[in-house]
């Protein structure tokens, strides 16, 4: 009896003060990092990433959270140069000195949504060094697979590096990446690759963080778009190949009809190759059983 009352006046409680209990804060720190990426056929080129530690690793942090989460960002700029932290569409542009930190804000009521979180500094100079992740808003439990598709010009790298301008319209990328990996090492990323089962129903986060259109075909399979940042009317469609512009996201959701092993790629050649060697680039197979 005295535990009913209780429990009552607590439920009253919550509803005066308007609290809900289910409301959480999600915390995650970024270091600005700077180093060397090593691509598919061993050539180097400057790199710099969001990473978890103070540690260099040329893939960026891939921030989850659940709808009606606040997230809060700690950002440490453990570079020796100016850089900046955006969440696109979502927070303002903030400066960090070298050695400096900062603290970013977000709630994400939405579910179904991708943010890119960036470096907008001198743009697109510093992302296209690579400074750019995503931030998934999860609404439900399904299994789930991110890419964040990025390709480079392994000469302006270290342009871009040394602070050096470059001439965008003269762009002629040679290594095409998913995750800071290239076909055939994408298909041991257990969080890039698709695997599942026949009728199981399937999501693919995708950022494109580069400075190039993507085009991502699918074969063996369709997938309907569940959530486009740029244009949410081709959401609800259902076809096997997506464009993806510069600084884009898509959720594609797919229930494989059949088993088997089918190639996904970017249907623009020159992005399955890298330093001109093909299929060595945005080139993986999903795997249905
Ligand atoms: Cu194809």
């Amino acid at each position: 009896m005295f535990k009913a009352i209780l429990c009552r006046l607590i439920i009253l409680w919550s509803a005066f003060v308007g609290c809900d209990a289910r409301a959480q804060e999600v915390f995650q720190r970024l270091y600005i990092n700077s180093g060397e990426y090593t691509a598919v056929d061993s050539a180097q080129f400057p790199f710099s990433a969001f990473n978890a530690t103070p540690q260099f690793f040329p893939e960026n942090v891939r921030i989850s959270i659940n709808a009606g989460e606040t997230l809060k960002v700690r950002v440490v700029n453990n570079d020796s140069v100016n850089h900046a932290f955006q969440i696109k569409d979502k927070t303002t542009q903030v400066g960090i000195a070298p050695g400096d930190s900062i603290l970013v804000t977000a709630v994400f009521d939405t579910g179904d949504e991708v943010f890119i979180y960036h470096d907008p500094m001198d743009y697109p100079r510093l992302t296209a060094l690579g400074l750019a992740g995503l931030i998934h808003v999860k609404s439900n439990s399904n299994s789930t697979f991110y890419w964040n598709v990025k390709e480079f010009q392994k000469e302006w790298a270290t342009q871009h590096a040394l602070g050096n301008p470059v001439n965008w319209s003269d762009y002629y990328p040679d290594y095409f990446t998913i995750n800071g990996r290239s076909n055939p090492n994408i298909n041991n990323d257990a969080v890039a690759r698709i695997v599942g089962g026949v009728g199981e129903t399937l999501r693919v986060v995708i950022a494109n963080t580069g400075q190039s259109i993507h085009s991502l075909h699918f074969h063996g399979y369709h997938a309907e778009i569940i959530y486009s940042s740029e244009n949410s009317q081709h959401e609800g469609r259902s076809k096997d190949t997506f464009p993806i512009k510069p600084m884009e996201s898509l959720i594609l959701e797919i229930v494989p009809d059949k088993p088997g092993e089918y190639p996904v790629h970017d249907h623009n050649l020159v992005a399955v190759s890298a330093g001109g060697i093909y299929p060595n680039g945005m080139f993986l197979t999903m795997l249905i059983q």
